[in-house]
C-alpha cells in the first residue's frame, strides 16, 4: 500500500518526503519510477515503543508504509502531464501538499502563498481527470455496443452504472469518488472500480507546508479546515529534523519543546487514511507490529504472521495495548484478567497485542 505525494510545483513535496526519511534523490535527473522516489517508511508508534521498554526484545519490528515523490503538477496544460496524472492513479492515497511559506528562491506561479485556492484548483483538476476517464470508457462501450460481442451482457452493466454516475457528476454536483460510493452495489464490478482509479475515489491526507510565520494564519486554518484529514508541517524544518543523528534529534526536539515531529503524525494519519491498522507481537524475542485492513478478523491476522498460523487456527490470545500499559507488566495483566480468548470472526482492533494459539 502507497500513497502519492502530489501537488503544485514548488510545494515542498521532496522536502517533505525526505522529511518523511524518505532519501534524496541523486542530483541527476530521473524518471518517476526510479530509485530514491520511492521510500518505505517506518509508522513511528509510542505504543510499540512502551513494548520496546518493557520487553527488551532482540528484535525490533514497526509497521510500515510507502510513500512516492511525484513531480509538480503544472497548474496549466504541459508535456508530461497525462502521464503524471496517470501515476497519481495508480497509487492507492494522496498526500497533497499545499504551500503556505513564502519565499522568493522558487519560480512560483505567484508569489503569494494561497494554501485553500492551491487545494481546490487540485481538487478541481482530479475532478476534471475523473470525469475525463468516466467519458472515455462510456464512450469506448457505446461503441462496443454496436458489434457483436460475448461481454454484451456485462458490458451493458458496466455501461449503466457509469450513466448514472455521469448524471450524479453533471447535475448533483457530485465528485466521480461520492457518486461511485452512493451506487456501489453488488451488481457493481470491483475490478472495474481498480481500473478507473478515480482520483476522487482515493483517500487523501492534506499537507499544509507552513512557515514559522504563518503557521497560526488564518489563511492556513481555512486551509486545514478543508479537508477531513489534515496536518500543518513546516517541511523545511522537519527535513533538518531528520537529517540529525538521532541523539542531536532528541535533544533538538526538547530545545524546541516539541515531544514528536509532525512528519510522525502525518505518517500515521497516512497509514489510517489507507484503511490499515496495526495489531502487535510482543515478546523478548521480537516486538513487532503487523498491518492489516481495519476490520480484519484473527484468522486474517494470524495469517499475517504465518499461514500456518490461520490453517491451524485454534483461539486468539487477546490483550489491548491500553491494558496492558495500565497494568504495567504481564504479571499485573495476568492478575487483572487483561487477556481474552477470542475465535476466528473476532475483529481485531488496532493495538491489540496477539498469541494466537494454534495446531498443524
Ligand atoms: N521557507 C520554506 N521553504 C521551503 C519549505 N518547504 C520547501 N521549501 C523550499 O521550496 C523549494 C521547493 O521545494 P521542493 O521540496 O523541491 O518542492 P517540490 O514540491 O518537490 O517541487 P517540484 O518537485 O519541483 O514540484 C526549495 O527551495 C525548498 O527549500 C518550507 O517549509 N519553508
Ligand atoms: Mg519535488
Amino acid at each position: 500500500m502507497n500513497l502519492g505525494i502530489v501537488g503544485r510545483p514548488g510545494a515542498g513535496k521532496t522536502t517533505l518526503f525526505h522529511a518523511l526519511g524518505g532519501t534524496p534523490r541523486p542530483k541527476v535527473p530521473q524518471s518517476p519510477s526510479d530509485e530514491g522516489v520511492v521510500a518505505s517508511i517506518e509508522v513511528p508508534d509510542p505504543r510499540l515503543e512502551w513494548l520496546r521498554e518493557l520487553e527488551k526484545p532482540k528484535k525490533f519490528t514497526p509497521a510500515r508504509v510507502e510513500f512516492v515523490d511525484l513531480p509538480g503538477l503544472p497548474p496549466k496544460d504541459a508535456r508530461g502531464k497525462a502521464e503524471l496524472l496517470a501515476s497519481m492513479r495508480d497509487v492507492d492515497g494522496l498526500v497533497v501538499v499545499v504551500r503556505a511559506f513564502e519565499t522568493d528562491t522558487y519560480p512560483y506561479e505567484s508569489p503569494k502563498a494561497d494554501p485553500s485556492g492551491e487545494l481546490r484548483s487540485l481538487l478541481e483538476e482530479f475532478l476534471l481527470e475523473d470525469y475525463a476517464v468516466l467519458g472515455r470508457r462510456v464512450e469506448k462501450l457505446r461503441d462496443a455496443a454496436k458489434k457483436p460481442s460475448k461481454n454484451r451482457e456485462r458490458d451493458e452493466k458496466e455501461r449503466e452504472f457509469l450513466e448514472k454516475v455521469i448524471l450524479d457528476v453533471e447535475n448533483h454536483g457530485l465528485s466521480v469518488g461520492d457518486s461511485v460510493r452512493k451506487h456501489h452495489t453488488s451488481s457493481v464490478d470491483p475490478s472495474w472500480l481498480r481500473s478507473y482509479a478515480f482520483l476522487s475515489q482515493k483517500p487523501i491526507v492534506l499537507v499544509v507546508n507552513v512557515s514559522d510565520a504563518s503557521a497560526a494564519s488564518a489563511g492556513v486554518q481555512a486551509a486545514l479546515a478543508a479537508s477531513p484529514v489534515s496536518v500543518a508541517v513546516n517541511a523545511a524544518i522537519e527535513e533538518e529534523i531528520a537529517a540529525l543523528e538521532p541523539g542531536d534529534r532528541a535533544s533538538f526536539m526538547k530545545d524546541f519543546g516539541i515531544s514528536e515531529p509532525a512528519s510522525a503524525r502525518l505518517i500515521r494519519a497516512s497509514y489510517a487514511a489507507l484503511g490499515l491498522s496495526a495489531f502487535f507481537t510482543s515478546g523478548e524475542d521480537e516486538v513487532r507490529a503487523w498491518t492489516i485492513r481495519q476490520g480484519d478478523d484473527a484468522v486474517t491476522a494470524a495469517g499475517k504472521i504465518h499461514s500456518d498460523l490461520a490453517r491451524g487456527f485454534i483461539r486468539a490470545e487477546v490483550t489491548p495495548f491500553e491494558a496492558l500499559k495500565n497494568a504495567g507488566s504481564w504479571r499485573e495483566a495476568k492478575a487483572k484478567n487483561a487477556t481474552r480468548l477470542e475465535g476466528k470472526e473476532y475483529k481485531v482492533a488496532d493495538g491489540d497485542i496477539l498469541n494466537i494459539r494454534f495446531a498443524v
